[in-house]
This record gives C-alpha cells, sequence and structure tokens, in this order.
C-alpha cells in the first residue's frame, strides 16, 4: 500500500529531474573553494534573496546555530519566541555550541509582538545577560506554518536595531511564506543580517541549506561550518539538487497550500476535531481530536495501518504538512481515513 507520508515536507524523495541533475553535476573538492556547482548554488541563493554570498550547510539546524555563534559570545541572550525551533528542535545547541541563553517570548501562533519583544531585551545592568540578538522564524512551524506580515518584520526589525541587536531569520520555509503573500524572500532578507533556509524542505532537494549574508559574515560562518565539521568535499552532487529545487520547485509551493487548505476543510467537517481552517497560511494544517478511548499513540497506529502517516504535537493534537509528493487526491484518502479513525470510539 503506497503510504501517504504527512509528516513533514522534509520526506520528499527526489525526482526523476533532480536525480539527473545530481549524477551529472560537476563537482570539486568544496573545502577548497573548488566546487563549481556549490560555487553555483551559494551564489543563485545570494541573489534570490538579494544579498552578497552565501553558504551551503547540511542541514537547517547548522545554519540556525552557525548564525547564532556568529552574532554572539558566551553569556549572550537571544531572544526567540517560545516555540521557536531554535528552542524546542535543536537539541539545545544554542546553550551548548553558543554559550548563550534564550529568552522564550511567547507569540501568537509563533508570531512575536513588537511590545512583547521590547519587553525582553535587557537593559545595560552588570547583574543581566546581554541581549545581542533576535531569530525570528518564517514561515512559523509550530505556529501551523504562519507568516509574519512584512509590516509587522519591519517593526521588530526596527526595534532590535534600535536597540543594536543582531538579526538572524530562520527562513527554513521562507519561500513558502513569500508564495503566500507575494512579498519576495528578498524583501525578508533585507531585513535581516542573515537568513538562512532551507532546500530539503517544500523545496524538495534530499539535503541542504543555505545562509545567506554580505561577504565578510559569509567567510567568518563558513570558518565556523569547517570548525564544526561541515566542511564537505564533492558535495555539487547535493548541490545540483539544491539549484534543481529552486529552478524547478518554487513556482509549486502554491499548489501544497491549496492542498493544505483542502485537507483542514475535510478535517472541520469531521464531527469534534478542531481544526481553524482560516488559519491555514501555507502547508502546514494543526488540528485536534476529541477525546476517546485511544491514546494519541494509538490513533497514530491507526492511521498508519490505514496508509496515513502523521506527527503528534501534543496530546490529541496533530500536525500534517502538505509537499510535492502528496496529491489533491491524497487529502480526500486522507480525509477518509481521518473520518474513520477520529470518529470511532
Ligand atoms: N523542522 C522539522 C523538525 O525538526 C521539527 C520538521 O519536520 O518540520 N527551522 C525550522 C523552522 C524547521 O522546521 C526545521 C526542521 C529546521 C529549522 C531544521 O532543519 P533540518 O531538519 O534541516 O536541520
Amino acid at each position: 500500500m503506497p503510504m501517504i507520508d504527512l509528516r513533514s515536507d522534509t520526506v520528499t524523495k527526489p525526482t526523476a529531474g533532480m536525480r539527473h541533475a545530481m549524477a551529472n553535476a560537476e563537482v570539486g573538492d568544496d573545502v577548497y573553494g573548488e566546487d563549481p556547482t556549490v560555487n553555483r548554488l551559494e551564489m543563485l541563493a545570494a541573489e534570490l534573496l538579494g544579498k552578497e554570498a552565501g553558504l551551503f550547510v547540511p542541514t537547517g539546524v547548522m545554519g540556525n546555530q552557525l548564525c547564532i555563534r556568529l552574532h554572539t559570545q558566551p553569556g549572550d541572550e537571544v531572544i526567540v519566541e517560545h516555540s521557536a525551533h531554535i528552542l524546542r528542535y535543536e537539541g539545545g545547541s544554542a546553550s551548548s555550541i553558543s554559550g548563550v541563553q534564550l529568552c522564550p517570548v511567547p507569540g501568537a501562533r509563533g508570531l512575536l509582538s513588537h511590545d512583547a519583544v521590547e519587553a525582553a531585551i535587557r537593559s545595560p545592568d552588570l547583574h543581566t545577560p546581554q541581549t545581542t540578538l533576535l531569530c525570528l522564524e518564517q514561515t512559523h512551524n509550530v505556529g501551523g506554518g504562519s507568516v509574519y506580515p512584512l509590516e509587522t518584520f519591519q517593526a521588530l526589525t526596527d526595534l532590535a536595531r534600535r536597540y543594536g541587536l543582531a538579526l538572524h531569520l530562520d527562513g527554513a520555509r521562507v519561500f513558502n511564506a513569500s508564495a503566500k503573500t507575494g512579498v519576495s524572500v528578498a524583501e525578508y532578507a533585507y531585513l535581516f543580517d542573515t537568513v538562512s533556509f532551507c532546500l530539503s524542505k517544500g523545496l524538495g532537494a534530499p539535503v541542504g541549506s543555505v545562509i545567506v549574508s554580505d561577504a565578510v559574515r559569509i567567510a567568518k560562518l563558513r570558518r565556523l561550518r569547517k570548525m564544526l565539521g561541515g566542511g564537505m568535499r564533492q558535495v555539487g552532487i547535493l548541490a545540483a539538487a539544491g539549484i534543481y529545487a529552486l529552478g524547478h520547485h518554487v513556482s509549486r509551493l502554491a499548489e501544497d497550500h491549496l492542498n493544505a487548505q483542502h485537507l483542514a476543510q475535510r478535517l472541520h467537517n469531521i464531527p469534534g476535531v478542531v481544526v481553524n481552517v482560516d488559519s491555514v497560511e501555507t502547508n502546514m494544517v494543526m488540528f485536534q481530536v476529541p477525546q476517546s478511548s485511544k491514546s494519541t499513540e494509538q490513533l497514530l497506529v491507526e492511521c498508519r495501518e490505514a496508509g496515513v502517516l502523521l506527527n503528534a504535537i501534543g496530546d490529541r493534537s496533530f500536525r500534517a504538512v502538505t509537499h510535492l509528493d502528496v496529491t489533491r487526491d491524497d487529502m480526500d484518502a486522507a480525509g477518509k481515513v481521518f473520518a474513520h479513525v477520529f470518529v470511532s470510539p
């Protein structure tokens, strides 16, 4: 039985076209700066996001953590939204790699407000840590793929600048945000010192993220990447997948968003299931199911046995993510499975 895998947009397999591009990639030793395909990807990413330079890194976590390390000193404090990926899902690496503490600020569906951030910025005082960095996430994962409006981004980044903070964007899914709003990724990136985005999520590459910034910062980040063991060799094979993804998979993201809305509507029609259809902005659907005799784990198993994979994000709370390996028909099929599993006692 073919599975409908809605656990994440990280699960996609490279398409035939992408595999062809990978197989034919020109390569060289990237630690010597000699991989022409990596160089091309880094230039392309920088161009698309309107920055001077780019750096190919293996993962989104490494992209974020290199930037935190770049912008901070041990003992500093970094403001993040309280359910940010950097805080929740990066294994405590900000404290272990950079020696910083994270200051979690609650947001609405993951989105921070100007006043909440201003209240969290420390005044200079001998006793307190120094706030030196604000990290934002676009789209916001735990917020349900929510999108910061450009004006809120501007207000937050202006505020951070006023207090002399550095600015990093965890733009793992910034292309989804852009597909939703029509605001270009460069307009978002312009507001930040560093931006990291993932090729291995909605864009469908098997591996990789790119950090973009000015040339001086990228040179420092390149050194930090080597220090952490992220200097890769004939990695043009992977960069080729990234170039292919940027060329072929950006314009189709809107399709994933429509599929997510369709799925949300199907879920909404199931008695007792709580889902806010209007809050589905991009490719994620968060929903809760009613109390029953079945545990969250049991529900996941039943969905799996019926051919649908999902992730739980809390007790009776689930996340479904659409991507290029699922279709509109899959949404209907998954909707049927959910209607069966979530309403039977
Ligand atoms: N997110 C994954 C899991 O780690 C939760 C997912 O399935 O959504 N920033 C954001 C906003 C992310 O959602 C992720 C991955 C990352 C960074 C890290 O990317 P990778 O997995 O490439 O290290």
